[in-house]
Formats: structure tokens, C-alpha cells, sequence
């Protein structure tokens, strides 16, 4: 057992040193001009589920990606800004379980955000924005 106890400690160090230089930088350094906004999913204790930040807001004509941070390691997600591409047409990724993905747009690792208004952001998977996975002020383009 104690050699096992020297062995992980180390490990752990580097794991955890690994979370927090990764933090908001998952997807890389942005294009200059381009705006990174950090989301992210995941499950609470009581199985209900969460959005976070609750609000975001941004520049018209602001070029903007959207890093999502998936913190269930098991649980798929769908993130969808609704609507923020007009006629009806969603921003929407999915997140795999563990996963962090940055949006794209056309090819593009940005989008241009075109129309002013306040835009819904939720999952799209079958009941998990009944379960609370939804940007409760929603997202602001001024
Ligand atoms: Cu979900």
C-alpha cells in the first residue's frame, strides 16, 4: 500500500495542476478580435441540472465562440444557442461526457453576431432543460 501512496501523489499534483492552467483556454488561444464565453453543463447531486453562468452578453457585431465545458464525465449534451443564426437556425454542438467543445461557424471558430436580442440557450437532449440545463437570463446581444 505505500508504495502506492507515493506513487499517486505525484500524479494527482498533475492532474490537478493539468484542470486549472486548462481552464478557460480548453479551446486555445482565440483569433485576434474574437471573444471566448465559457459555459458549462453538467448534473447536481439531486440530478437536477445546471447552465452557468445564468447570463451572458455581448457586442453586435462582436465575433464570439462559445467554449462548452461538459462536467459530467458520462452525460451527453447539446448545446444550442436558438435562433442566434437566424431564420429559425440554432448555434448548436454537442458535448460529449468529459468533453469541452468550442464553437464553429461555417468553418469558422467564431460567429459574428449579426442580430441584436436576447437569444435562448439551453440543451437540446429530451428533458434536460426541464431539469434546469438552460441560461436562465438567456443570451444578450446589445
Ligand atoms: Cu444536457
Amino acid at each position: 500500500m505505500r508504495w502506492f501512496a507515493f506513487a499517486a501523489l505525484p500524479l494527482l499534483a498533475v492532474v490537478f495542476a493539468g484542470c486549472e492552467s486548462n481552464e478557460g483556454s480548453a479551446c486555445g488561444e482565440a483569433e485576434a478580435g474574437v471573444t471566448t464565453l465559457t459555459v458549462h453543463l453538467g448534473t447536481n447531486a439531486d440530478g437536477s441540472m445546471y447552465m452557468t453562468p445564468s447570463g451572458l452578453q455581448a457586442a453586435q457585431g462582436a465575433k464570439v465562440r462559445f467554449q462548452v465545458v461538459n462536467d459530467d464525465a458520462k452525460v451527453f449534451h447539446d448545446f444550442a444557442v436558438l435562433n442566434l443564426l437566424g431564420d429559425g437556425k440554432n448555434l448548436e454542438h454537442e458535448v460529449d461526457g468529459g468533453a469541452t467543445v468550442c464553437t464553429t461557424h461555417e468553418g469558422k471558430p467564431y460567429v459574428v453576431l449579426d442580430k441584436r436580442g436576447s437569444f435562448t440557450v439551453v440543451c437540446e437532449v429530451s428533458g434536460h432543460k426541464e431539469l434546469g440545463m438552460k441560461m436562465k437570463d438567456g443570451f444578450k446581444v446589445v
